[in-house]
């Protein structure tokens, strides 16, 4: 059985970006996955598409003809998929056993509008497993009003697109940049939606920032928003950063819980038998022994505690890969001469000492169970 895995998400939440990066990592572990465009008025492709829904409608001129906007013209588009599902199931076909399906951003599509649901209905009476990633952007975090609207539309978008559901907060590589290391509370507070009712205070005091504030009634709406949220028990989120191969495969997993995938071990060959390269036989038995389980408190550690000396690691680490690999030349001998000249041991102390923290954070990751003992850190 196929499984066909849609990111849905407000503009700019990561859609295409997650294509992407799942299409690169699934090749990287050998496993056959294929990406189709749903959006019309995707200029600007990053992945290997297998089709794109632009074969079939053209946006500018349904924009003209039906005299619509850039929205509208979306919208319209989608009830073309819709009315022309043969096209879409006849696409699917030829596509692998995972297909990715980029969508518009429209939240309509995720909340009222009729085309996407009855579009993956037909689906999955054709035979399809269907598994949609709702993703939001990490930023949300940083504006407690923020947060909790995302949530909503979470909520919404669980009930009008009623399939197995994996909720991300994307981009969260970014999130100290945008204010993540002043946030009142850990990450897993953010992640698991629990206890929401410690926000009021922070909700309250955002409001008096604004000049709209009449205090009570919003402090009411907060409190039955909240309510809602907990009775209608949002399972949380997972986090991811495109860039990073153990966010990779940390969210590659949980997608594979929800869609009930088990990778069949480390395969040294393709399905027709031809023998798969090195470094994807590597990947794949690596993803195999667990590798890439991340503890929310060690995606807070790595992205928002010690993120720059994490990043300073991955860094040398991919210099070094580089290098090992000639792509990257030796340091020249003068360049270390003068080094030493100027009495620099401090830092080679200061590299060793990173190399030992990172030895640790592997062996500690190791003993969580989420290590694969191949050394693996960088993305
Ligand atoms: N730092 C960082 N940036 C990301 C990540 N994922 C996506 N982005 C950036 O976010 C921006 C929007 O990403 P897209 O993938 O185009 O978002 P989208 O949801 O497809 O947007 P629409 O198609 O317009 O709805 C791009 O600049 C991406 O490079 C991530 O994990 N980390
Ligand atoms: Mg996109």
């Amino acid at each position: 059985m196929s499984t066909i895995l849609i990111p849905t998400g407000p503009p700019g939440s990561g859609k295409s970006t997650l294509c992407n990066g799942l299409q690169q990592f699934m090749r990287a572990v050998a496993r056959p996955c294929s990406v189709g465009n749903l959006d019309p008025a995707n200029d600007n492709i990053p992945y290997e598409a297998s089709f794109d829904v632009r074969e079939l409608v053209n946006i500018e001129e349904v924009m003209e003809r039906e005299e619509l906007g850039p929205n509208g013209g979306v919208l319209w588009a989608m009830e073309e998929v819709e009315a022309n599902i043969d096209w879409l199931l006849e696409r699917l076909e030829d596509c692998e056993e995972t297909i990715l399906l980029d969508p518009p951003g429209q939240p309509e599509l995720t909340t009222h509008h009729t085309a996407l649901p009855r579009i993956l209905h037909r689906l999955e009476k054709a035979g399809y497993r269907i598994v949609i990633i709702q993703l939001l952007d990490s930023i949300v975090l940083t504006r407690p009003s923020l947060y909790l609207s995302s949530l909503i539309l979470c909520l919404r978008g669980m009930l009008h697109l009623p399939y197995p559901v994996v909720n991300v907060l994307t981009k969260i590589d970014n999130l100290k940049a945008v204010g993540g290391a002043d946030l009142p509370f850990n990450l897993d507070f953010y992640t698991e939606v629990q206890d929401l009712h410690h926000l009021l205070p922070s909700l309250a005091q955002e409001l008096q920032a604004t000049p709209s504030a009449s205090s009570e009634k919003w402090d009411k709406l907060n409190e039955a928003l909240i309510s809602l949220i907990e009775d209608h028990g949002l399972v949380g989120f997972d986090t991811v950063a495109v860039e990073d191969r153990q966010s990779m495969a940390n969210l590659l997993r949980a997608i594979d819980r929800a869609s009930g995938y088990v990778f069949q071990g480390a395969r040294a060959t393709d399905e027709e038998g031809r023998t798969i390269s090195d470094e994807a036989s590597i990947w794949a038995q690596a993803m195999n022994e667990g590798y890439g389980k991340m503890e929310i408190r060690d995606v807070q550690e790595r992205w928002i505690e010690r993120k720059e000396e994490f990043d300073e690691l991955e860094r040398k680490a991919w210099e070094e890969e580089a290098r090992l690999a000639g792509a990257l030349p030796e340091e020249p001998a003068a360049t270390v001469k003068r080094k030493d000249a100027e009495g620099d041991e401090n830092m080679d102390e200061e590299e060793d000492e990173l190399l030992v923290e990172q030895r640790k954070w592997q062996e500690e990751k190791a003993k969580k169970g989420g290590g694969s003992g191949t050394g693996f850190v960088k993305k």
